[in-house]
């Protein structure tokens, strides 16, 4: 799937891009049913809220399911980011998870670029990765949706951002957050967007885009299939001991094949 050229406009000038309806019904089904299934198992890779009940994140699903392994190859992700980053640019998968946001306890997600913590954490040397979100379920305004600062990308806020680190959960995940007077500043001048649509909606951002989200405090819940995708060129330079958890940052730095465009059903066939 090419994106036409208005499309790359606007995801250079705004710093992300909605695909609507970029999955089907049905496709959003064969994803949705996998989920009770990773839910039940207890693992490290079940993040916690900080309650210690719900589930936050779902991590590594790509190894733990095949239909979200062929989602994080499909082509109507992958070939919108390499038209982005370049057609011959082979991509590694960063990270691949569920946001689950769970209706009434789901947890927000303080003002942060993903570069900061990419850089910081991980070493990555560029802010080159793109999250690449499939909703799950309809985002509202009431499920805590994500809200951006467009065209905050190129306001370089991600210099301005204190090296703090946020345990967010049990599992202490790390977020480099940036401070409220950064936030005030550029959010002043570039306003805000709140990303809503129907299951099935594809949603490109990048690296240096400034976001954040608030809590589910519906009794709806609200789950987003993300992929971070990095050029194998910009991958991780810093693997410390310090950072035991692996799937916040896989390993595995081999390019990226692509799946057919009709993976999903195809693997549901009988
Ligand atoms: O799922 C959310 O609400 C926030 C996700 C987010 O901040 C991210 O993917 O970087």
């Amino acid at each position: 799937m090419k994106l036409t050229p208005q499309q790359m406009t606007l995801f250079q000038t705004q710093g992300f891009l909605i695909l609507p309806s970029l999955f089907s019904n049905e496709e959003v089904d064969l994803l949705t049913a996998e989920i009770d299934r990773l839910l039940a198992e207890t693992r490290p890779e079940n993040a916690l809220e900080a309650g210690g009940k719900e589930v936050r994140n779902l991590h590594s699903i790509h190894k733990r399911s095949r239909v979200f392994d062929l989602l994080s190859r499909h082509p109507r992700l992958l070939e919108p980011a390499r038209q982005i980053l370049g057609e011959d640019t082979p991509l590694y998968l960063q990270q691949c998870k569920i946001n689950l946001k769970a209706p009434f306890v789901g947890a927000g997600y303080e003002w942060h670029t993903d570069f900061a913590t990419h850089h910081n954490r991980d070493g990555v040397p560029l802010p080159l990765a793109l999250n690449l979100h499939v909703f799950l379920d309809d985002v509202t305004e009431f499920n805590g949706p994500l809200y951006f600062a467009p065209g905050s990308q190129r306001m370089d806020v991600s210099s301005m951002e204190v090296s703090s680190v946020k345990n967010v959960d049990s599992k202490a995940w790390e977020l480099w957050t940036v401070p409220n007077d950064v936030v005030r500043e550029t959010v002043n001048k570039t306003g805000l967007v709140s990303i809503k649509g129907p299951r099935g909606t594809g949603l490109i951002f990048g690296d240096l885009l400034l976001h954040v989200s608030g809590a589910n405090i519906s009794p709806w819940s609200r789950r987003i299939a993300s992929s971070i995708v990095n050029p194998v060129s910009n991958r991780m330079t810093r693997m410390t001991d310090n950072q035991p958890l692996v799937f916040q940052h896989e390993r595995d730095f081999t390019p990226l094949v692509t799946a057919s465009d009709d993976c999903l059903r195809a693997k549901a066939a009988p």
